[in-house]
């Protein structure tokens, strides 16, 4: 799916701003043709919750509605005009003057109507309803459940089967664009590099739609704005010789410049930024470029005050600069594909991202004592009880359709810590491999991010994935604050690891260790300050003894909101930054290390 731009054949208009809200009473039916009763207002793009001062709005589960007016100008009303959403959390009905044009189900991957046939000349009503339900059906999963209060009323209730907080609402833009009625559709761009000769052959594939064009033309346009290759055709090769190669935190972006054209006159113009790059896995390394790249970096969250999980661009710029300063160079999309436009950020500073679908909390039963598995007879329902493959499907079809031409994208994660270790995990989870590496036209290397109880000898499927990708919490929720016997429990597990794959590589997604900010303890007790640090010495000391070991992302980036839990205080504070991205002391060893270690052939 493209991502809307001005250019001269098209416009975007911006549906951002502040919208009226309500939450759903279920008690009258709501007519989305008429003016909402209410005078609540939302900010949009920005997750609800936070934007209240009632508890009662921003702990709602259940259904909730936005609406605002918009006028197209006459100008445009020729053109095909589409309705896109960034995104709406996590299900949506879209009304325009009261017909329902599209629905989606799926809260964090954009969708788009075209919406000529609903139009009236001025003041349309755009009112959509939303829903943050998740259960056994949905991803992320989450435990859904009804009661009735004394009147009949319903109340419905979902226990997040993840540890983020679940906000809700107009998370990311929403925007009109217009095209000419004969338009460019999607674009796909496959770059085959030829590294010993410093070539490349790009792959462009032009879908589109409406009349048909007589011809289409594409260029391909270097960063200065020079035309370095051209050619014609749905389907089209164009060779570019002296490459400049997208490379992690030098990115180098080319643009192709599609052109429909009808009688010899061009009708639609689309621009689509993208890197020239190879990305492999070959005897235990993760190449880029053909180099072995160490992975230096963080699990994430898209989690602001005031935000929620709304897009704030100036913490996304903010969140990469502190990366960068840190010798970072990566961090996993953790657990939900991010917005667009930091995902175009990312191309641009040469951030390499790992991109997960929503698939996370796929597992019935859980607890960080993972004794049980060991445990003979051990049986979980998980692949019996969830019926979330369709949701799964639809995900990872949506996020490569989306992302598909993302040079900071270097692997996808199908999921984050399923019930790898339960019986019918590779019955679930072969088909999903098999439809990412289909649907990918870059044919990326695929992972799965293992849970603790998913060892070298409990994982049923870590045949599939490409690159052994483990969250770990040694020291932390097993064998607390005991750093001796967690450095032999990681150095042991690692090596199980290498010696079961020796041609896979291995990396952390995540460890890490509560920290209050402030908080010092002359015996490095949990929680403190210098446990953290400590912590992650532990682990940085076994990691350089893996040869495979390609990678480590801590777990967080920052401190982020959660639901209620007595492991948290106002959310998981395993963040190196705060919520607010000041830095615990921490970060100081962080970026001694991280400068230290090059990008390329750290591992030989
Ligand atoms: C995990 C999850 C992550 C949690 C983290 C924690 O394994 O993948 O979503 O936030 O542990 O801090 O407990």
């Amino acid at each position: 799916m493209l991502y809307p731009i001005n250019t001269m054949s098209r416009t975007v208009i911006d549906l951002n701003g502040v919208w009226k809200f309500m939450i759903d009473p279920e008690t009258t039916p709501i007519d989305p043709g008429k003016s909402l009763p209410t005078d609540d207002v939302m900010a949009v793009p920005a997750s609800f919750n936070d934007q209240t001062a009632e508890a009662k709005i921003r702990n709602h589960t259940g259904y909730f509605w936005y609406q605002r007016q918009f006028t197209v100008a006459n100008s445009l009303r020729s053109q095909r005009l589409v309705l896109r959403f960034g995104s709406a959390t996590h299900e949506a009905w879209v009304y325009i003057n009261g017909k329902e044009v599209t629905h989606h189900k799926g809260g964090f991957t954009p969708f788009e109507v075209e919406i000529n046939d609903y139009l009236k000349d001025e003041n349309n009503l755009l009112t959509v309803k939303l829903s943050n339900i998740l259960d056994y059906s949905t991803i992320p999963v989450g435990n859904y459940s009804e009661t009735k209060d004394a009147g009949g009323h319903i109340i419905r209730k979902v226990d997040e089967n993840f540890d983020f907080f679940n906000y809700a609402g107009l998370n990311r833009p929403i925007k009109i664009y217009s095209t000419p009625q004969a338009h460019i559709d999607d674009l796909v761009v496959a770059p085959a590099v030829d590294l010993a000769n410093n070539s490349a052959n790009v792959h462009l594939t032009v879908q589109t739609g409406g009349e048909q064009f007589d011809e289409i033309r594409a260029t391909v346009l270097d960063e200065d704005g020079n035309q370095v290759a051209e050619a014609q055709g749905l389907s089209e090769q164009l060779p570019i010789k002296n490459i400049h190669l997208w490379q992690p935190l030098k990115a180098y972006l080319y643009t192709a410049k599609v052109e429909g054209l009808i009688n010899g006159k061009v009708v639609d113009v689309y621009e689509e930024p993208f890197g020239v790059r190879t990305v492999e896995v070959k005897q235990g390394k993760f190449l880029i470029n053909g180099q072995p790249f160490y992975f230096k970096g963080f699990g994430k969250h898209e989690d602001t005050y005031v935000n929620g999980k709304g897009l704030n661009e100036a913490y996304n710029v903010l969140d990469l600069n502190l990366m960068k300063k840190m010798g970072a160079n990566s961090f996993r999309t953790s657990h939900y594909p991010y917005s667009d436009e930091m995902m175009r950020l990312c191309d641009r500073e040469g951030i390499v991202v790992i991109d997960e679908t929503p698939a996370v909390g796929l597992m019935v039963s859980f607890t960080f004592d993972n004794s049980e598995i060991s445990k003979p007879g051990y049986q979980d329902d998980t692949w019996k009880d969830l019926k979330t493959g369709e949701a799964h499907r639809q995900a990872i079809h949506e996020i490569i359709d989306r992302d598909k031409n993302h040079a900071c994208v270097v692997m996808w994660s199908i999921a984050n810590e399923a019930a790898n270790y339960s019986k019918g995990a590779h019955e679930y989870f072969e088909p999903l491999f098999k439809l990412a590496r289909q649907l990918d036209p870059q044919k990326r290397p695929l992972t799965y991010i293992d849970l603790v109880w998913s060892n070298p000898e409990s994982d049923k499927s870590s045949d599939l994935p490409d690159v052994i990708c483990l969250n770990r919490y040694y020291g932390w929720y097993l064998d607390t604050g005991d750093l001796a016997i967690s450095e032999k429990k990681t150095r042991d597990e690692l090596k199980q690891w290498q010696a079961k794959y020796p041609d896979k590589p291995i990396m952390y997604t995540e460890y890490g260790a509560d920290t209050i900010p402030g908080l010092h303890s002359a015996y490095d007790e949990p929680w403190s300050e210098e446990f953290q640090e400590d912590y992650y010495r532990m682990n940085s000391k076994v990691f350089d003894e893996i040869p495979n070991f390609v990678g480590e992302q801590l777990w967080n980036f920052a401190d982020f909101q959660t639901k209620y839990g007595i492991q948290r205080v106002q959310g998981n504070k395993k963040g190196v930054f705060t919520r607010s991205r000041e830095p615990k002391s921490v970060v100081r060893y962080l970026s001694k290390r991280w400068n230290s270690i090059p990008n390329f052939g750290y591992k030989k």
